[in-house]
């Protein structure tokens, strides 16, 4: 008989661990258990154990749960492990956003052209990864559309300097892919980046089994996101990549990094505070500041200089008591 008791779930006593792989509306979470997918509730009282202050769920969170005795393809959220990791993004008028948790890495997508490349945008996504201390590779797409590769000179100018790998794809020519599959496999990654990057059709590329929706050609550039939730998906050659929603807007998560420490994120802005005349210069204004001799010597480049100042203005406005 039912139990006409609001809401209550009659669950089996088994605990089972699972992985987030999806969130769907309503606040129902899907929980891949071994080759099982469970459709899962969280459990209202739920505290989640994520030793930070961005308590929320999200695709990558380890979790245990239990069955429903009525409806075995259900489930309910008991516990969320720790993270070791958690990407994260503020959004204007909204409460931050964690986009995955637990990652190795995050693959920052971009495209030569189609849409147009903004270099500001992607320090904006370095510098969340960077929150996250997480390692991050630009994958430049769509490098079939940029034959003379001039684009593709000046990321590799600016950002290999840093640390960060860039790598140059093409699901047209084929170009890179090989290279992209190797850096995913055997690590938990996410591809994050402008909507029409080609997010979506380099997993397709590399996992043919996917067969994840991609936009058409016809609708780039009109805002259109054709991948609208994130998914975490495990690669043929060992590893889970998560695929995410276009991203417009990214911000900074007000409060987890001062305005102060935004310098950290920027490698070779970061190094060379060192060599100001000021111990806490912000490399704005200040005389004698070695970043800004830096930028005019062009050692540092005016583009990554020009987004640590724009940022900056944003944790200082984000920070301000009103
Ligand atoms: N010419 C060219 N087109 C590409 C390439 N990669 C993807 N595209 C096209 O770009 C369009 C957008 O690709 P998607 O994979 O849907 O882009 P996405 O980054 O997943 O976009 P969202 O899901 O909206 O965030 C599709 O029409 C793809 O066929 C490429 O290497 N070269
Ligand atoms: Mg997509
Ligand atoms: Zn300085």
């Amino acid at each position: 008989m039912a139990d006409e008791s609001a809401g209550a779930v009659r669950l089996a006593a088994e605990e089972l661990s699972g992985l987030v792989v999806g969130s769907g509306r309503g606040g129902a979470y899907e929980v891949a258990v071994g080759d099982e997918l469970l459709a899962c509730s969280l459990r209202g009282r739920l505290k989640l154990a994520t030793g930070g202050r961005l308590e929320q769920l999200a695709v990558g969170d380890e979790v245990t749960c239990r069955r429903s005795l009525d409806e075995p393809e259900r489930g309910v959220i008991e516990t969320v492990l720790p993270r070791r990791s958690q990407l994260g993004r503020g959004r204007p008028g909204k409460p931050p956003q964690i986009i995955a948790a637990n990652l190795d890495q995050v693959m920052v997508v971009v495209a030569v052209a189609e849409p147009d490349l903004s270099l500001h945008a992607v320090d904006r996504f370095l510098a969340i990864a960077a929150t996250a201390s997480l390692p991050a590779t630009i994958v430049l797409n769509k490098h079939d559309l940029e034959p003379t590769g001039e684009i593709a000179a000046l990321v590799a100018e600016i950002y290999e300097p840093l640390g960060v790998v860039v790598l140059a794809t093409s699901i047209v020519s084929g170009q890179g892919l090989e290279s992209f599959a190797a850096a995913l496999t055997g690590r938990v990654s996410v591809v994050i980046g402008p909507s029409g990057a080609g997010k979506s059709s380099l997993l397709n590329a590399v996992n043919p089994g996917y067969q994840l929706r991609t936009g058409e050609v016809m609708s780039i550039g009109k805002g259109r996101h054709t991948t609208t939730s994130s998914r975490l998906l495990p690669l043929d050659r060992g590893g889970y990549v998560a695929d995410t929603p276009g991203i417009k807007t990214l911000q900074l998560i007000d409060g987890a990094v001062e305005p102060a420490g935004l310098q950290d994120l920027f490698p070779e802005i970061g190094s060379r505070s060192e060599g100001c005349r000021f111990a806490d210069c912000t490399h704005r204004a200040e005389p004698d500041c070695a970043v800004q001799e830096a930028v005019e010597l062009g050692e540092v480049a005016p583009s990554r200089y020009d987004s640590y100042l724009v940022l900056y203005g944003e944790l200082e406005a984000g920070s301000r008591p009103w």
